[in-house]
């Protein structure tokens, strides 16, 4: 049985529990997020083609791509939807609560280095990965059978810390994770690092595909004119671990309050914590060592109040470009993107 909390079962949605909290998180507790059934792979007859605006098509079996030079990457994965439960009134989705995020270690080999092989022909714009999953989905209002596909633009893939991956904290991939072989895009919504990964297409011009238009995408206002965009980099956030919400806290000691912080723009260069409802901030320490698109543990000491009474903690994220956790909900990002400052009640008692 897994410990995991189930959201979904086929699709499958499986929680990581976030109060167990750690720096790695262990293969077995690392969150799921399925769209479809889950594809059965023979990896014998499996290969990755990479083909479109290219000079050389490649056919690569896994055994080539074990033999290329391997790289890892630690990243941290976080579903664009992770926090939905704290949105009132509720929207659709997977309700996920505190756990649609974990962090790991990947090993696989560099994107960079198969374009490198394939050669992009100059018209090339985005490259598109597929997933060996497919069923239908509602694609502005028409019923359509597709496969889970994503894309990312030219400038993107030289970046090398961007991995085909085959292996998790020195495990061979499993299959909830996309064995054989998946796309790890670190510092963006997990959306992006496509599992079960079979077909790579180089295109000349902006991909549509389901999962960046209709599905995981946002309204940006930051151009001349309002536009619907993908989803891409994650946004600055800290989530409290310790306490939990509507834990009673003993009255007049000290009370270690921790979680983990993150942002796919730049390194977390600090945590406040509120223990009251936002009124007032103190700093928490951080573990040395913060990367972009990796959390960091982060924790402080509250001497809690000596009369029995009702707190509400808050941690707000502040990364090196200035990026901070806002006090309200983004509507331009609908039911994804959710990085305020989430309440979480506890007594005080
Ligand atoms: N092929 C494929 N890739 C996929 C998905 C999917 O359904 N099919 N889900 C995406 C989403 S929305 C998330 S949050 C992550 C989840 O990765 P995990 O299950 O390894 O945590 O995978 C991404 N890659
Ligand atoms: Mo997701």
């Amino acid at each position: 049985m897994s410990v995991q909390k189930v959201r979904s079962e086929i699709p499958e949605a499986l929680e990581y529990p976030f109060d167990k909290l750690t720096q790695t998180t262990p293969n077995d507790l690392f969150y799921v997020r399925d769209h479809f059934p889950r594809p059965v792979v023979d990896i014998d007859q499996w290969f990755l083609s990479f083909d479109g605006t290219v000079s050389n098509s490649l056919k690569l079996s896994y055994q080539d791509i074990l033999a290329l030079p391997a790289h890892s990457v630690t990243a941290t994965l976080e579903c664009a939807g992770n926090n939905r439960t704290f949105l009132h009134p509720p929207v659709p989705g997977v309700q996920w609560d505190l756990g649609g995020v974990s962090n790991a270690k990947w090993t696989g080999v560099a994107l960079a280095d198969v374009i490198e092989r394939a050669g992009l022909r100059p018209e090339t714009l985005e490259i598109v990965f597929e997933g060996d999953d497919a069923g239908p989905v509602n694609h502005f209002g028409q019923e359509e059978i597709v496969k889970f596909a994503r894309s990312l633009p030219v400038e993107k893939v030289m970046n090398r810390s961007v991995l085909l991956a085959y292996a998790m904290n020195g495990e061979i991939l499993s299959e909830a994770h996309g064995f054989p072989l998946r796309l790890i895009v670190p510092g963006w919504y997990a959306v992006a690092s496509v599992k079960w990964l079979n077909r790579i297409t180089a295109i000349d011009h902006v991909f549509q595909g389901h999962f960046q238009t209709a599905d995981y995408s946002y309204v940006n206002r930051t151009g001349p004119e309002p536009v619907r965009v993908p989803i891409t980099e994650m946004l600055v956030k800290a989530l409290i671990a310790h306490p939990q919400s509507n834990a009673v806290v003993p009255k007049g000691k000290l009370c270690e309050i921790s979680g983990a912080a993150w942002s796919g723009a730049a390194k977390i260069s600090s945590v406040e914590i509120s223990t009251n409802g936002g009124a007032t901030w103190l700093e928490a320490s951080l573990d040395p060592g913060a990367e972009v698109g990796v959390w960091t543990m982060w924790r402080f000491s509250w001497l809690v109040p000596s009369e029995p009474c009702e707190c509400v903690l808050m941690a707000r994220a502040t990364d090196e470009n200035g990026n901070v956790q806002p006090p309200a909900h983004n509507p331009d990002h609908e039911t994804y993107m959710i990085n305020f400052c989430f309440p979480i009640p506890v007594s005080v008692e």
